[in-house]
C-alpha cells in the first residue's frame, strides 16, 4: 500500500512556487508508492486549508488562489493539531525566512511532524535554538520528527549531505573554504575577472547591473553586509563540530561603506555607492599587480576554531578565482582526502535550484518514514 503523507507548505514566494511545481511532478511520478497530499498552504496573511484532508490542487496559480479564497493562517499550535488529527505522517515545508517560525521547530518536531526548509534562521541563530532543534528531532535516533535543511547552504548543491557523510563515516573535517553567496560570486566575477585587459569596471556599476537583473536582495546591503555568508558558515562550522554562539560571534567583513550603513532607502544607498568605488578599486589593483584577484569568501579552520568571512586575494590559477556567473564553490579539506580537497561547485542561488534542495530533503524524509 502507498505511504500516506500530509504536507503543509508555509511561504509561497520565489522558492515556494518553484517547490510546488517540482513537488507536483514528484507526486505524479511516484503515485504508486507514496500518496502525498498538500493539505495546507500559507503565506503571511492568507491560507488555503483542506479541512477534510483531500489534496489541494498543486497549480502555479496557488498565489492567486490564496488571494481569492484564502482564510487567516493557523497559529503554529493549531497547525500542529490540524496535522496530527489527520492520523498520517506529516511534513511541514518552511519556505519563509521567518525567525518566529524557526523558533517553533522544537515544538513541531516534538509533536512528531517532520520539517524540510531552506530557511537559515533556525540553524544559524543563537546556539540554544540549534541545540533545541536537534534534541527534539528524530535525526539522531530520538522520537521526534526528522528535519533536513540542505538548501540553507549552496541551494541544491550537496553541501550539507557531503559534510554529514564525511563526519558520519569517521573522517575529520579540518578546513572548509569557498564562495558561499551567489550574489557575491556574481559581483566579484564581474568586477575582478581573471585575464581581462580592458578598463576596470566600477564596483558600484556592477552592483547596479546585479540589482537590475534581480541577482541581489531588493536592498543590496542585505548581500553586501556579509551576514548571509556568515549564517551559512555558522551552519557548516556547527556541522564540523564547532560551537558557534551566533553568526556575529566571528569576524565578518561588511562591504557597505560606513556612512551608507544608515541611509534609509536602497536608492539612497545606490546613489551614494559610486563615492566609495576607489577604495575597493585600489584593493583589486593591488591584487592584480601580484597576479591575483579578490573574492568574497568564507573559511572555517577546525583545529584553531577560526571562522571568518571577507575579501581575500587568490592566485588567478586558484579554482576560486576561476568561478563563473553566480556559482558557489565549497572545498572540504579532511584527514581522508589529505591536501587535495573534495570540491562541490555549481549554481548556488535561484528559486529552482533552491527548491530542488528542499524537495530532495522531502524525499529523504519519505524514505525514512
Ligand atoms: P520570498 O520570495 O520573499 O518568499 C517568502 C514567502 O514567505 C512569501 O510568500 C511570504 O509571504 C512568506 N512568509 C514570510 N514570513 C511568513 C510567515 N511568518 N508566515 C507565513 N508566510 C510567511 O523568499 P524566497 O526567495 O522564496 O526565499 C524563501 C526562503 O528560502 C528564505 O528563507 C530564503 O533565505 C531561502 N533561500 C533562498 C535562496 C534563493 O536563491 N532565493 C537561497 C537559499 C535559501 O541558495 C539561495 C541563496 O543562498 C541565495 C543568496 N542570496 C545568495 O547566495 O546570493
Amino acid at each position: 500500500m502507498a505511504k500516506d503523507i500530509k504536507v503543509a507548505i508555509i511561504g509561497v514566494g520565489g522558492v515556494g512556487k518553484a517547490f510546488i511545481g517540482q513537488l507536483s511532478h514528484y507526486v505524479k511520478k511516484n503515485a504508486s508508492t507514496v500518496s502525498i497530499s498538500v493539505v495546507y498552504v500559507a503565506r503571511s496573511r492568507a491560507a488555503l486549508i483542506s479541512k477534510d484532508y483531500s489534496p489541494l490542487p498543486l497549480t502555479t496559480f496557488i498565489s492567486e488562489e490564496l488571494d481569492a479564497a484564502g482564510t487567516e493562517p493557523l497559529s503554529v499550535p493549531d497547525l500542529i493539531q490540524f496535522l496530527k488529527a489527520s492520523g498520517s505522517e506529516a511534513i511541514l515545508i518552511d519556505n519563509t525566512s521567518s525567525v518566529e517560525l524557526a523558533n517553533t521547530y522544537p515544538d513541531i518536531l516534538s509533536a512528531g511532524i517532520h520539517i524540510a526548509t531552506p530557511n537559515k534562521k533556525g540553524f544559524s541563530s543563537e546556539e540554544k535554538l540549534w541545540n533545541d532543534i536537534f534534541a527534539a528531532a528524530g535525526n539522531n535516533g530520538g522520537s521526534g520528527g526528522y528535519i533536513f535543511h540542505e538548501a540553507t547552504v549552496g541551494a541544491g548543491l550537496p553541501v550539507l549531505s557531503t559534510i554529514r557523510d564525511l563526519v558520519d563515516t569517521g573522517d575529520e573535517v579540518t578546513k572548509v573554504e569557498g564562495v558561499f553567496s551567489g550574489t557575491m560570486s556574481f559581483l566579484f566575477n564581474e568586477f575582478a575577472p581573471v585575464g581581462t585587459s580592458g578598463a576596470p569596471k566600477a564596483f558600484s556599476d556592477v552592483v547596479k547591473v546585479a540589482k537590475d537583473a534581480g541577482y541581489t536582495e531588493p536592498d543590496p546591503r542585505d548581500d553586501l553586509n556579509g551576514l548571509d555568508v556568515a549564517r551559512k558558515l555558522t551552519i557548516l562550522a556547527r556541522l564540523s563540530g564547532l560551537s558557534i554562539a551566533s553568526p556575529t560571534s566571528f569576524p565578518v567583513q561588511s562591504l557597505i561603506p560606513k556612512p551608507l550603513e544608515s541611509v534609509s532607502t536602497s536608492q539612497e544607498f545606490m546613489d551614494g555607492l559610486p563615492n566609495y568605488d576607489s577604495e575597493i578599486g585600489l584593493l583589486a589593483d593591488e591584487a592584480k599587480k601580484e597576479g591575483k584577484v579578490i573574492r568574497f569568501v568564507g573559511s572555517i579552520d577546525v583545529p584553531s576554531k577560526a571562522v571568518k568571512v571577507g575579501l581575500e586575494k587568490f592566485d588567478v590559477s586558484h579554482p576560486i578565482a576561476g568561478l563563473k556567473g553566480s556559482d558557489n564553490i565549497i572545498a572540504f579539506y579532511t584527514k581522508r582526502y589529505g591536501d587535495r580537497a573534495l570540491i562541490v561547485q555549481g549554481a548556488g542561488a535561484g528559486a529552482e535550484v533552491t527548491a530542488m534542495g528542499v524537495l530532495s530533503d522531502v524525499i529523504k524524509i519519505v524514505a525514512r518514514i
